[in-house]
C-alpha cells in the first residue's frame, strides 16, 4: 500500500470524480485546498471570477468533510498564507508530513511548469494525474496531430463524435451530416422570447467571499455585485436544466445573433460551470443530445451545441498544449498597438463595442459572436498587440484559464498563430455586425458609409487590414476573392479606405 498523500485541488478542479481525489483514500490522506493571491494577481482577474472561484472552492471544501474527507482549507486571509501554490504546498508538507503529493495535472502551462519543480524542491513524490474530465487527453491529441499538414477543428471533431457515440447513428453522423452550422446564423429579432439564465442567491459563505474580494480587489476590472453565479454543483445542475428547458431548442438558429438588450440571447451561460469542474462537459452533452432524442430541440441546436464542447473546446485544448509554452509569443502580423482604454472603460462611440465591454465588466460574461467578432474582430483590424488582447481576455470573463482562452484569442480571433487553428482571419467589417446585431440602428457611426467623416470605423479598417498584411494573407486561397475585389477597386477609393483608417488609428492614441 502506498503512503500518506497530501492532495493538492485547485479552484478549477471542484469535481468530487477528480482523478487525485479517485487515486487517495478518504479517511487518510489530507486534502488541501488554498486561496492564493498569485492565482488572482497573477493577471488582475475580474472580482466576479475570483468571488466564483472562492466561493466555489469554500463550498466544495465543505461537500468533501461532509462526505468523510479530511480537508485542510486555507482562507486568503490566513495568517501566514504565502500566496502561492508552491508556498502553500510546503507550509502543508510541514504540517502534516506526507509521504507524498497527489495532484491532478492543470489547466495553465504556468503551473505545470511550477508543479514539475516541487518534487527535487521538497523531496517527495508528487504524482501528476492525467485530467479525465476532458475526452481527448494530450498525448491522444498529439497522436492524432502527429504527421498531419493542417490541423483542422472539423476533422478533429468527427472523431470525438466517434469516440463519445454522441449523435451518432451506427457509424454514420445523425441526420446525414456531421455540421448544421449553415442553419446557425440567423439574426434575433426583439420581439423574440429571450430566457434569463437562473439567477442563484448568494447564501452565507458567498457573501463573505464577496466581502473579501470587495476588501482585497477593489481595483480589479469589473462590477462584483450583484453576484447571481451558482457556486455548488446542484446550483450549476438548475442552470443546465433552465438551459436544456428554456434556450436549446432555438440555441442553434441563434447561435451567431447579437442584440443590445439581450446580453445572453439563446447561450448557455454555462463554461464557467464546466470549466470549474462544477459540471462534467461530457455529462451536459448527453444531456443534450438526450432533449434531441426525446423531440424537445431540433438537431442543428443540439449538434450545434455539441461541436461546441467536444469538438471546440476540446480542440483549443489540445492545441494548447501541443504548442505552449511558445504559442502565447505568437505575432504573425508583427502587430504592435497598444489596447485602447475604451477596452477597460467601454467610453467609445462604437455601439457594438461599448455594448460588449459593458456587459463584460459587469457581467463577467459575453458570448462567443461578440467575443469573436466585435472586440476580437476590431483588435485584429486595428493591429493591437496579441499579448496585451490575450492579457485582457484572460482577465474580464469568469470562465477564462490561459488553456481555452488563449487558443481563442491568438488562433480563433487574432490568427496570430498564423493560421493553425483557423484556415483564415476572421476579419469583417461593419455589414457583418449589422446583418447579425441590431447594434448599429443606435450608433454614432454609420455603418453604411465606407470611408470620411462618421464611417463605420470597421469599414476602412476591415480594407486596411487586407492591405497592410497583403503579403502574409493574399496567397491565401480562402481570401483570393475578397483580394480580387481589392484589386479591382479604383485607386482614388482604395487610397480613401487606407487615408480614413489611419486617421482613426492615429486618433486612438
Ligand atoms: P455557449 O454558446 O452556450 O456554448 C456552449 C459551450 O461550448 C460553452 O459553455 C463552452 O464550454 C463551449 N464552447 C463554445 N465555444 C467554445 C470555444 N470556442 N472554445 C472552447 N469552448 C467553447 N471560452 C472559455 O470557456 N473560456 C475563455 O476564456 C474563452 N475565451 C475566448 C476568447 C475569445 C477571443 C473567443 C472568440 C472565445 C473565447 N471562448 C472562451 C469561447 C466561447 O466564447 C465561450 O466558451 C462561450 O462564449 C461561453 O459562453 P456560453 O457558456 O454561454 O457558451
Ligand atoms: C483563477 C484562480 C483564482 C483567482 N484563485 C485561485 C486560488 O486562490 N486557488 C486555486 O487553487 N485556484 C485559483 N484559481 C484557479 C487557478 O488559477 C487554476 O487552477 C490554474 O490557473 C490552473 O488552471
Ligand atoms: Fe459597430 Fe460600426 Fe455598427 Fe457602430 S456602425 S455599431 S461601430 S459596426
Amino acid at each position: 500500500m502506498q503512503g500518506k498523500a497530501l492532495v493538492l485541488v485547485l479552484g478549477d478542479q471542484v469535481t468530487p470524480s477528480l482523478s487525485s481525489l479517485a487515486a487517495a483514500e478518504r479517511g487518510r490522506d489530507v486534502v488541501l485546498m488554498v486561496e492564493v493571491a498569485e492565482e488572482a494577481t497573477y493577471v488582475r482577474h475580474h472580482k466576479k471570477k475570483i468571488a466564483f472561484l472562492f466561493s466555489a472552492m469554500r463550498h466544495f471544501a465543505e461537500a468533501l468533510r461532509q462526505a468523510g474527507w479530511k480537508v485542510d482549507y486555507v482562507r486568503l486571509d490566513d495568517p501566514g498564507n504565502r500566496g502561492s501554490f508552491t508556498g502553500e504546498l510546503e507550509r502543508a508538507i510541514t504540517r502534516h508530513k506526507p509521504e507524498r503529493v497527489l495532484v491532478t495535472e492543470p489547466g495553465e502551462w504556468r503551473v505545470r511548469a511550477a508543479m514539475e519543480s516541487w518534487s527535487e524542491r521538497f523531496g517527495l513524490p508528487v504524482e501528476i494525474l492525467e485530467d479525465d474530465r476532458f475526452l481527448c487527453s494530450r498525448e491522444a491529441f498529439a497522436d492524432w496531430a502527429e504527421g498531419r499538414k493542417q490541423l483542422r477543428m472539423e476533422f478533429f471533431y468527427r472523431e470525438m463524435r466517434r469516440k463519445s457515440g454522441l449523435l451518432m447513428d451506427g457509424g454514420e453522423p445523425e441526420g446525414g451530416r456531421w455540421n448544421f452550422d449553415a442553419e446557425n446564423r440567423k439574426p434575433a429579432k426583439t420581439d423574440l422570447f429571450m430566457p434569463k439564465p437562473v439567477h442563484s442567491e448568494p447564501d452565507e459563505i458567498t457573501r463573505e467571499v464577496l466581502d473579501l474580494v470587495a476588501e482585497r480587489f477593489p481595483d480589479h476590472f469589473g462590477d462584483l455585485q450583484p453576484f447571481w453565479f451558482a457556486v455548488t454543483a446542484e446550483g450549476a445542475e438548475a442552470a443546465l436544466a433552465h438551459f436544456l428547458e428554456e434556450a436549446l431548442p432555438s440555441f442553434g438558429d441563434y447561435q451567431d445573433a447579437m442584440l443590445s438588450d439581450e446580453r445572453f440571447l439563446y447561450h448557455s451561460v454555462l463554461s464557467l460551470y464546466i470549466n470549474a469542474g462544477l459540471l462534467d462537459p461530457l455529462e451536459v452533452c448527453r444531456r443534450v443530445e438526450a432533449e434531441y432524442r426525446a423531440g424537445r430541440a431540433p438537431l442543428n441546436a443540439a449538434e450545434g451545441f455539441i461541436r461546441q464542447i467536444i469538438g471546440w473546446r476540446e480542440y483549443v485544448r489540445g492545441i494548447y498544449w501541443l504548442k505552449m509554452p511558445d504559442y502565447v509569443e505568437q505575432n504573425f502580423f508583427e502587430a504592435v498597438r497598444p489596447l485602447p482604454d475604451f477596452y477597460w472603460t467601454a467610453e467609445t462611440e462604437m455601439a457594438c463595442i461599448r455594448a460588449a465591454v459593458t456587459q463584460t465588466k459587469e457581467e463577467a460574461y459575453a458570448h462567443h459572436i461578440q467575443r469573436l467578432m466585435v472586440t476580437g474582430n476590431f483588435a485584429l483590424l486595428a493591429g493591437i498587440d496579441p499579448k496585451a488582447v490575450h492579457e485582457w481576455y484572460l482577465v474580464v470573463y469568469a470562465d477564462a484559464y490561459e488553456w481555452v482562452e488563449a487558443p481563442n484569442t491568438l488562433g480563433m480571433a487574432l490568427f496570430a498563430d498564423g493560421g493553425l487553428l483557423g484556415s483564415k482571419p476572421y476579419a469583417a467589417s461593419g455589414n457583418y455586425i449589422n446583418k447579425m446585431s441590431d447594434y448599429c440602428s443606435g450608433c454614432a457611426y454609420d455603418v453604411k458609409r465606407k470611408t470620411g467623416e462618421g464611417a463605420c470605423p470597421f469599414n476602412p479598417l476591415y480594407w486596411d487590414f487586407l492591405a497592410r498584411n497583403e503579403d502574409k494573407l493574399r496567397g491565401n486561397p480562402r481570401l483570393a476573392q475578397i483580394y480580387r475585389t481589392w484589386d479591382r477597386m479604383a485607386d482614388d477609393k482604395r487610397a480613401d479606405y487606407r487615408k480614413s483608417a489611419a486617421a482613426f488609428l492615429d486618433a486612438l492614441r
